[in-house]
């Protein structure tokens, strides 16, 4: 029996990773959570069914270039078990018409040392796309007898965990900005909801962005499963639509982040890097000022790297500025052509989840 599973940040070596599939795809239909981060203008409002064979395909080939790098680097990759996401839902609490894919699995699984925890999301139509990844969960318990195999509390999502009519067709850029100012979300404070992309690790200490997909409420049910860490609340007031932190704020090497220069972290949230010598580096600009056909994200996604050592990452292949960025901040950059993955929920980053990085909890913030 063999150990597989540990991961305790996004920059120690990479030796086992999950890579998500685009099996199945569907747009899902406009729910409580899911209006509120398609923005007004987008051609995604009011449509929902299954997303175009074709883009299916597309995405799946990008993800098999993924794949291919982290193999030859000697990265074990896993897959998980796409379902037919066009299946409707119902729990006792609500209905929905369907499902939505088993990408990306950042915003599912939550890797915390010898622990791989599904996470508690807003959406109904994600409600249960940890079943993907039950297979290999099982596995996993199967060969590693320290790994813990973990389901967070399921929110029940009834409509009182949302605040309806929260944003409006007519809502416009300045109040949506004005609201993450005021911390003030499409969701509630009634039961712990976060996607595990909102979590960044950093050993001992978690930061977790607030924002429209993770709660408070959450991270007060985070420090006391995790009383050995430190959680802390982050928001970044500069970003109209908060969701994830991996566009947004990501780690290179212990000591070094970039940040989103648009989203501006708050003085008091930056001193603690600070304090501890941290260099936090606006990011450079994306090389594209449109995201793709049919994609929730910005196009931030650029800087949406997946770290596999704390000299090498892999970055898209279109984002030039970011790449160049990265090799003067002396990293070994890896192209990767993963843009048409965007429109199934994200970049690098997004399309993995961790499964095995080398290294032990350390305290970064003393
Ligand atoms: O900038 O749209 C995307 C993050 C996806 N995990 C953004 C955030």
């Amino acid at each position: 029996m063999a150990k597989i599973v540990s991961s305790w940040n996004d920059w120690d070596p990479l030796k086992r990773v999950i890579v998500g599939r685009c099996d199945n795809s569907m747009i899902p239909p406009e729910e409580p959570a899911t209006s509120e981060k398609v923005p007004v203008d987008s051609e995604m409002r009011g449509m929902w069914g299954l997303r175009p064979l074709a883009t299916v395909e597309r995405g799946n080939e990008c993800l098999e270039n993924l794949v291919k790098i982290l193999e030859d680097h000697g990265v074990v990759v896993d897959r998980p078990t796409p379902l037919q996401w066009n299946q409707a839902i119902g729990t006792p609490d609500f209905r929905n018409d369907s499902m939505m894919t088993c990408m990306p699995p950042r915003d599912i699984l939550l890797t915390i040392g010898n622990e791989i925890m599904a996470s508690a999301n807003s959406f109904r139509c994600r409600y249960f796309e940890y079943l993907a990844y039950w297979p290999l969960m099982k596995q996993y318990f199967d060969e590693d007898p320290e790994f813990k195999w973990t389901q967070a509390p399921r929110p029940r999502l009834t409509d009182a965990s949302y605040k309806h009519n929260y944003y409006d067709e007519k809502i416009s850029l300045e109040e949506r900005l004005v609201r993450t100012a005021n911390k003030d979300f499409v969701t509630t404070e009634v039961e712990p909801m976060w996607d595990a992309a909102d979590v960044m690790r950093m050993g001992k200490d978690l930061f977790i962005q607030h924002g429209l997909t993770t709660n408070r409420t959450a991270m007060e049910w985070f420090q006391r499963y995790y009383p050995e860490l430190r959680v802390h609340a982050v928001n970044f007031p500069g970003d109209p639509y908060p969701i994830h932190i991996d566009a947004t704020f990501v780690p290179l090497r212990p000591g070094l982040i970039i940040n989103n220069p648009q989203r501006h972290l708050p003085e008091e949230q930056r001193a603690i890097f600070e304090a501890n010598d941290w260099q936090i580096v606006d990011a450079a600009q994306p090389a594209h000022t449109e995201p793709p056909a049919l994609c929730y994200s910005s196009v931030w996604l650029s800087m949406n790297c997946l770290v596999l050592d704390p000299k090498t990452v892999i970055v898209e292949a279109s984002e030039v500025y970011q790449q160049e960025q990265m090799d003067k901040l002396g990293m070994n950059v890896l192209p990767c052509d993963l843009r048409d993955a965007y429109p199934f929920g994200g970049g690098l980053h997004c399309s993995t989840a961790d499964v095995y990085r080398e290294g032990t909890c350390e305290d970064y913030f003393p």
